[in-house]
């Protein structure tokens, strides 16, 4: 394993002459867009929360009024953010490989903003809302009073579309994912501290497969020991340097 702080040149050789690329970003990448990584601190009123604890169906059950307004604020400080450095050259790198798969823990869509295609969305999208007695996706639901809207259908309360601590990732998403690690021929894991699974496990089962796995990020992470190059720095750096010596 490789620690070091530019991009080895082993590391270009690879991606440049490899036809299929999995990628699997994390809140890392999204920091630079001033979207708060989910273990950050939360700020303002949510300081006092913590976002493992918020993120659940018992928060929700036990408080749905607390846990809508924590997406709405969330979607709101969203809302607010562009696609940065990091997302747009992962675009570019989708264009550069034959075979390309974005698999992405962030509910943000930023990844989508940029232009990014086919994101597989592992956690789901905080802008999508859904019934939570069934799951029917209801679109744009109106709430002027701003208390927890309820299903036309069905009266039940809504919830964003997003995948809670304690709850199963939809299968056929998982499944996509799966299959891109175990047949990639790179992996490149960004932004994400390797601690939630099942998506933390990808990395590893792509390199049981075989795959060379490159992680960027400044922090070290439990894949840092197993990459076989890890490199310490922020995407929105790191990413249009990568891009721009494997495509030019
Ligand atoms: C599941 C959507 C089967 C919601 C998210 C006990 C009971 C129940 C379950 C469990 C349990 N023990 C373990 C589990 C499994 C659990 C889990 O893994 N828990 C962890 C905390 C141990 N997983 C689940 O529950 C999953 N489902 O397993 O189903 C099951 C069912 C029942 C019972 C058991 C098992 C569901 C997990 C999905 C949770 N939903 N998001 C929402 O967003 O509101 S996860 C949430 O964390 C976000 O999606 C986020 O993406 C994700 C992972 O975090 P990271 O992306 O890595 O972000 P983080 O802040 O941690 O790190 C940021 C990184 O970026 C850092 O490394 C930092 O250094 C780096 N960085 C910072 N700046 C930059 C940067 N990198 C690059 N550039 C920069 N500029």
């Amino acid at each position: 394993m490789a620690v070091s702080i530019n991009i080895p040149v082993e590391v270009v050789d690879i991606l440049k002459s490899s036809q299929f690329a999995a990628v699997l970003t994390g809140a890392g990448i999204s920091a630079e867009s001033g979207v708060p990584t989910f273990r950050d601190a939360q700020t303002g009123l949510w300081a006092k929360y913590d976002p493992l604890q918020l993120a659940t169906p018992e928060a929700f059950q036990n408080d749905p009024q607390l846990v809508w307004d924590w997406y709405l604020w969330r979607r709101e400080l969203i809302s607010g953010s562009q696609p940065n450095p990091g997302h747009l050259a992962l675009v570019d790198l989708e264009a550069f490989f034959p075979e390309f798969t974005l698999i992405t823990q962030n509910v943000d869509g930023l990844h989508q903003s940029a232009g990014s295609m086919g994101v597989i969305e592992l956690h789901g999208n905080i802008f999508r809302t859904k019934c939570s007695r069934d799951g029917r996706i209801i679109s744009d639901p109106r709430e002027p009073s701003g208390s927890v809207p309820l299903c036309p259908e069905c009266s039940s309360y809504l919830r964003p579309d997003v995948v809670w601590f304690g709850e199963n990732l939809p299968a056929d998403t998982l499944k996509t994912a799966l299959e891109a690690a175990r047949v990639c021929e790179v992996f490149i894991s960004i932004g994400t501290s390797t601690l939630v699974e099942p998506s933390a496990s990808l990395p590893f089962f792509a390199l049981d497969n075989g795959a060379t796995v490159l992680e960027i990020n400044p922090q070290s992470t439990p894949l840092t020991q197993r990459a076989s190059f890890s490199i310490r720095g922020d995407a929105g750096e790191i990413l249009p340097a990568l891009a721009d010596e494997i495509i030019n």
